[in-house]
C-alpha cells in the first residue's frame, strides 16, 4: 500500500494569493494543492491547512501512522512551536520544510527556525513552486528507503 505524502500548512496560509504578492505572490492555496497533485503524479496526496496549533500537531501525530513522508510549511509557527518541533522529530519518514519567501533574506526574527533541525531538508524562496519542488524531492527520498517491514 502507498503511503500517502502529507502536505501541511500553518497559519493564514488559506489567504494565500490575496495580499502581499510581492513576497507571497499571487497563487492560492488551492492552486497549489493542484500543483502539489500534479507533482505527485497519481502517489496519493493529503492537503491540508489551519490556523490552530492544536490541529497540526494532531495532524503530525496522523501522519506518524499514517505518512509515507511530511511537507510542511509552518509559517509563523516555525519561529515559536516547540510542541510543533517535538511532534515532528516523532515522525520516523522524511521530513521537508517549507517555505515560499525565502526566510534568510528576510528580518531576524525569521531567521530562526525551530523546525529546520528536525527536518531532512528546507526548501524556501522559491515562491509556490516550491511545493512542487517539495513533492518531486519528496518522492525520490521515500522511493530511496527501504521497504518498512509490518508493525515497523
Ligand atoms: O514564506 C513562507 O511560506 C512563510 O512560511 C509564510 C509565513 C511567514 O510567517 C514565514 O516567515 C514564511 C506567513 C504566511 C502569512 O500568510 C499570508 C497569507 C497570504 C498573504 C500573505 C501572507
Amino acid at each position: 500500500m502507498t503511503k500517502p505524502i502529507y502536505v501541511l500548512n500553518g497559519p493564514n496560509l488559506n489567504r494565500l494569493g490575496t495580499r502581499e504578492p510581492d513576497v507571497y505572490g499571487r497563487t492560492t492555496l488551492a492552486e497549489v494543492e493542484v500543483m502539489c497533485r500534479e507533482a505527485a503524479a497519481g502517489h496519493p496526496i493529503v492537503f491540508r491547512q489551519s490556523n490552530r496549533e492544536y490541529e497540526l500537531i494532531e495532524w503530525v501525530h496522523e501522519a506518524i501512522d499514517e505518512a509515507g513522508g511530511i511537507i510542511i510549511n509552518p509559517a509563523a509557527f516555525t519561529f515559536t512551536s516547540m510542541a510543533l518541533m517535538d511532534a515532528l522529530k516523532m515522525f520516523p519518514g522524511p521530513l521537508v520544510e517549507l517555505h515560499i519567501s525565502n526566510i534568510h533574506r528576510r528580518e531576524p526574527i525569521y531567521h530562526r527556525s525551530y523546525i529546520s533541525p528536525v527536518a531532512t531538508a528546507v526548501i524556501a524562496g522559491l515562491g509556490a513552486n516550491g511545493y512542487p519542488t517539495a513533492v518531486r524531492a519528496m518522492r525520490e527520498l521515500i522511493a530511496a528507503r527501504p521497504a518498512q517491514s509490518a508493525g515497523a
